[in-house]
């Protein structure tokens, strides 16, 4: 049985800050698992070093499922996102142990590949429609099948998802919360021009998406799903906060537009109403929030009775470690949609050299035994915390607002 006999969290910022654990067998197996929860990253590092790690020198590795069910009934304290990511970094680099042991990549682990790839979509931005259409003719160029679109809204100085240096989104910034400005209004005229210019210059072969970020009524999102589906976007994602999933059902008697929604989620309750009542098309929950591997095959397999597939959150915050169990379960899922891929600076892909790699818009994990990541420590020494937030929104009025 391999014992695990040591246990290390690694806080490094090579450009933005990542929180891995790294696990040690008896026989010197090595397992590495994210737990980055973007402004918050202390508190996982602290809830693992403090109240995990401890519990788990001398464990049997290969106990997956029972390491799981003890530090999620074990703990209490039940859900939330601090819990769920610590949670999630032990399930990985359990997993990551288990697939190196058996010599084989993860993926053959979980049941094997469904599909030759994994399809992605990235991020194309711009200050204008122009700059975000050409930034998006770019990526189609190099290959993408899938592009999702912002654009900055007239009126307005920033907002979420235009990359203020040319074309790298980082929304989390050193120092205190950057304040953003709102307007409901001027975002909603500001979106199907943006659709409009993208399928006039693209045409209707490459999948389209678009990130509302939240901040939606119901029936707002009603409006602008049904001002959408002339251009037949691929889904619009976060349209109002979930924490009342009641409110999507609005959204589904005014619209064909597909839903995504889920990336801040941390457990299948989170997603039971939505799945259950078919009031979304993809569940965008995914690895390092909502609790690794072994908890992601469960709100999978939920959203497959229900014909939902899963369009898991792959934004720069998560990490290449998370990345690459993405893929491996993106690839072994019946019910797989879309993965969200964001490119890592060479900094961040240096500190964790991987196996995965992308040709012709889609990912493949690669076939080390394993993930097929790891985490370069002297290099990841190099880069020490720095404490930076993610932006804070505010109406023109100064009301405090969804971000
Ligand atoms: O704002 O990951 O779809 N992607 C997103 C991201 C999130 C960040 C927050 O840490 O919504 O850009
Ligand atoms: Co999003």
């Amino acid at each position: 049985m391999p014992r695990i006999v040591e246990a290390e969290v690694i806080t490094t910022c090579p450009g933005r800050n990542f929180v891995t654990l790294r696990l040690v067998t008896d026989d010197g197996v090595t397992g590495v698992g994210d737990a980055t929860l973007n402004g918050r990253e202390r508190a996982v590092a602290s809830y693992l070093e403090d109240h995990v790690i401890p519990c788990l020198i001398g464990r049997d590795a290969h106990r997956i499922e029972d390491t799981w069910q003890y530090l999620y009934r074990g703990a209490y304290w039940r859900r939330g996102p601090v819990t769920m990511s610590a949670i999630a970094a032990v399930d990985v680099a359990l997993w990551d142990i288990k697939a190196k042991l058996a010599g084989l990549p993860l993926y053959q682990l979980l049941g094997g590949a469904c599909r030759e790839g994994v399809l992605v979509y990235c991020h194309a931005s711009g200050e204008t429609i122009e700059e975000t259409v050409e930034h998006a003719r770019g990526f189609a160029r190099e290959g993408y099948r899938a592009i999702r679109i912002q654009s900055g809204v007239p009126g307005l100085p920033s907002t979420y998802g235009v990359a203020k240096e040319k074309f790298a989104y980082e929304p989390a910034e050193k120092g205190l919360p950057p304040v953003n400005a709102w307007s409901t209004e001027k975002y909603l005229r500001s979106v199907p021009p943006l659709f409009a210019a993208a399928r006039e210059a693209l045409g209707w072969d490459v999948h389209l998406l678009h990130d509302v970020h939240h901040r939606l009524t119901p029936i707002e999102a009603g409006r602008l799903g049904k001002d959408l589906e002339p251009f037949r976007p691929f889904w619009m994602e976060d349209a109002c906060p979930a924490e009342n999933q009641d409110n999507f059902r609005l959204i589904r008697q005014h619209t064909t537009t597909p839903l995504a929604v889920g990336e801040i989620f941390n457990s299948i309750w989170d997603c039971r109403q939505l799945i259950e009542e078919q009031l979304i098309d993809y569940i965008r929950a995914t690895v390092v929030h909502a609790g690794g591997i072994t908890h992601l095959r469960r709100i999978a397999a939920l959203a497959d009775l229900h014909r939902i597939r899963t369009g898991c959150h792959g934004a720069t915050d998560l990490s290449p470690v998370t990345m690459a169990a993405a893929l491996h379960f993106d690839l072994s899922i019946p019910n797989f949609g879309i993965q969200e891929y964001m490119r890592h600076t060479a900094e961040t892909d240096a500190v964790f050299p991987h196996a995965y790699s992308f040709d012709d818009g889609m990912l493949h994990p690669g076939n080390e035994p394993g993930l097929g990541v790891d985490i370069d420590l002297a290099l990841a020494a190099k880069y020490p915390y720095e404490r930076a937030y993610l932006p804070v929104n505010r109406l023109e009025d100064g009301t405090m607002f969804d971000w």
